[in-house]
């Protein structure tokens, strides 16, 4: 069962590295690895295992947080309506998105950060996502709200970008060169 303590940190190099592509099929040791993150993010949210174990309540978790640099992402998330949003996913594309963005109020945290970055954090309002799930299927999703924006933080774990790189924060250093 992963824990806080597989959770890598922030300064792990691993977390600015970009993640290899999953050559499909998977292998059944990927395929386990997805379950296992989704099988975090469940327990993170579950009161008394979250309690018992320490965890912190979870809505998506990629795997170079765990110290897997491959191209996979799990999120389970209910939105403002109360619909679950449950997805293991390899190799993950946001294959098209609207030109509107978004982002949550009070900002972002992260599983990987221990620590509060101030900032909103610009995402795309609503995304197209393609990949393949834990068997070998491939999906195809449409999402926006809460579910979209933990997908694109998810996504930009893979390619080594953390939040507060996006941050827009004109006083300190100008834009940051991700919003340019
Ligand atoms: C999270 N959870 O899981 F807007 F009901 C964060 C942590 C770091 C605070 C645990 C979170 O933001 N929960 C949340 C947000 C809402 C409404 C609500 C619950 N992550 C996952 C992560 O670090 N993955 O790599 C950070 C989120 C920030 C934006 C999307 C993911
Ligand atoms: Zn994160």
């Amino acid at each position: 069962m992963l824990t806080m303590k597989d959770i890598r940190r922030e300064g792990d190099p691993i977390l600015t590295e970009q993640a290899m592509e999953i050559d499909l099929p998977a292998t059944e040791e990927e395929k386990q690895i997805l379950r296992d993150m989704q099988q975090f993010l469940i327990n993170s949210q579950d009161p008394e295992t979250a309690l018992e174990y320490e965890l912190r309540s979870g809505i998506g978790i990629a795997a170079p947080q765990i110290g897997i640099g491959k191209r996979m992402i799990a999120v389970h998330v209910t939105d403002h309506k109360g619909t679950l949003y449950s997805y293991g996913i390899m190799n993950p594309k946001i294959i098209s998105h609207s030109v509107e963005k978004t982002f949550l109020d009070g900002g972002e945290g992260c599983l990987s950060v221990d620590r509060e970055v101030p900032g909103a954090v610009p995402r795309f309002a609503r995304i197209t996502v393609k990949g393949t799930n834990a068997e070998g299927e491939p999906v195809k999703i449409r999402l926006k709200g809460l579910p979209a924006i933990v997908v694109q933080h998810e996504i930009d774990h893979l390619d080594g970008i953390m939040f507060y790189d996006r941050i827009d924060n004109e006083e300190a250093s100008g834009l940051s060169p991700l919003n340019r």
